[in-house]
Formats: structure tokens, sequence, C-alpha cells
């Protein structure tokens, strides 16, 4: 069975370490990355799992373009595959990068037509953030709305391994009641049984 799954998020919210660790903890050892270019065109990258992480250690590795990667779970006796899309991080506004406009409208066309939702979010950042209407907060509350609209959808509390972190989570279960919500860290891999625990019931 298959099931297709899309992660948004703001820049550096987590995201590609997210796909590239979880990937590893699934017990793959390469990556094939299926990426969209700007022309429309698609690639296959194939990686090992330490280039793949090798990039992210600097922020300023933003990802441009949408990459997919598949992963293979096991239900009982069944195979499960994941297809996994990590895209560019959103912000507010409009960036006056052409290239980084471009690979937002991207995100926001996939995020419409893909059904389940993966929400990253920088729990140091949120706790960090003011608590009422600031445009920080705002871009993910306005992805968790959307989020509701999709058949499934789920928030990852990311970078739970970070000081002030259990705060930020305390603050994002306040402000999203309703969402379920996974406290992660793509760094370490806490949280990830209870990820795959959720991907298995998709299907
Ligand atoms: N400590 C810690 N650092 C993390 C964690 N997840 C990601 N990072 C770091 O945060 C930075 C951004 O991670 P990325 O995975 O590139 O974030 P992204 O959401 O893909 O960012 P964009 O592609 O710009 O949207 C990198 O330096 C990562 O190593 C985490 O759980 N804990
Ligand atoms: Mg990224």
């Amino acid at each position: 069975m298959k099931s297709q799954g899309i992660l948004v998020g703001k820049r550096g919210a987590g995201k590609t370490l997210f796909c590239v660790q979880f990937a590893k903890f699934l017990g793959l050892r390469e990556l094939e990355w299926w990426v969209e270019r700007a022309d429309g065109t698609t690639e296959l990258k194939r990686m090992s799992l330490k280039d793949a992480t090798a990039g992210l250690s600097d922020f300023e590795n933003h990802t441009q373009h949408m990459q997919t990667v598949s992963l293979e779970l096991r239900r009982r006796a069944r195979r499960l595959q994941l297809v996994l899309t990590d895209t560019a991080g959103l912000c507010d506004g409009i960036p006056n990068d052409l290239e980084m406009r471009y690979a937002i409208a991207k995100t926001l066309n996939a995020m419409v037509n893909t059904e389940t939702l993966f929400h990253l979010i920088d729990v140091q950042s949120f706790a960090h953030s003011p608590s009422n209407g600031n445009s920080v907060q705002s871009l993910d509350r306005a992805l968790a709305a959307f989020g509701s609209t999709r058949k499934d959808y789920i928030i990852l509390a990311n970078k739970m391994d970070l000081p002030g972190a259990k705060k930020g989570y305390h603050m994002l279960k306040r402000a999203f009641p309703k969402q379920r919500v996974i406290p992660i860290s793509s760094l370490t891999g806490m949280g990830f049984r209870e990820v795959k625990h959720y991907v298995r019931q998709l299907a």
C-alpha cells in the first residue's frame, strides 16, 4: 500500500534533516531524492545518508527544490510505502529572490494536491516568539488551519533536544489544542517511533 505525504514548515524548522534521519531510522543506507527543478524537469540524486546530512550543518543551506524520497515500512506481513516530499521552507510575505518565490509557489501547489501534511515546527524558536497575532506564529497558524482541511495532518514539534524546547512544546500544545502533536528531535531521533506508528496507520 502506498501513501503520499508532504513536509511543510518555516525555513530552518528541520524538514530536510527529518527526512534524512527518518529514512535512516527506517533502515535506509542510501537516499534517492527525486528533485524537481525549476524548469519542470526531475533529476534523480543518489547520496549516502552521511553526505545528505553533511550539508545541513550549515544553517544557510535552504532547500530550493521539492525533493521526494520513497520510504518503506512494514505492518505485519504487509509492505507500506510512504512517498515523502521535502519542500522549500515557507516565510511570511513574498521573498525578493525569484527562485525562492517559485519554490514557495511549488510548495503551496503541492500542499493542495497532497492528502497528508506533516507540519514541522521548531519548538525552540516557537518558545521565543511573542504569543499573539505575531507574524512568526501566524504562518504556523495558517498552516494548521489549512492542515485541518486535509485527510491527515500532524504537527511534528521539532528540536526537542535544545534548551527551552519543553517550554516551546507546551506553548505549541496550547496554541493548537485540537491538533495531534508529536514531540521529536530530528537530530537525536527522539519521537521517531511514534511518527512511524502514525505513518503505519495512514495506508
Ligand atoms: N539541535 C537540533 N538541530 C536541528 C534539528 N533539526 C534540524 N536541526 C538543524 O536546523 C538547521 C536547519 O535544518 P534543515 O533540516 O535544513 O531545515 P529545513 O526546514 O529543511 O530548512 P529549509 O530547507 O530552509 O526550509 C540545520 O542546521 C539542522 O542541523 C533538531 O531536531 N535539533
Ligand atoms: Mg530543507
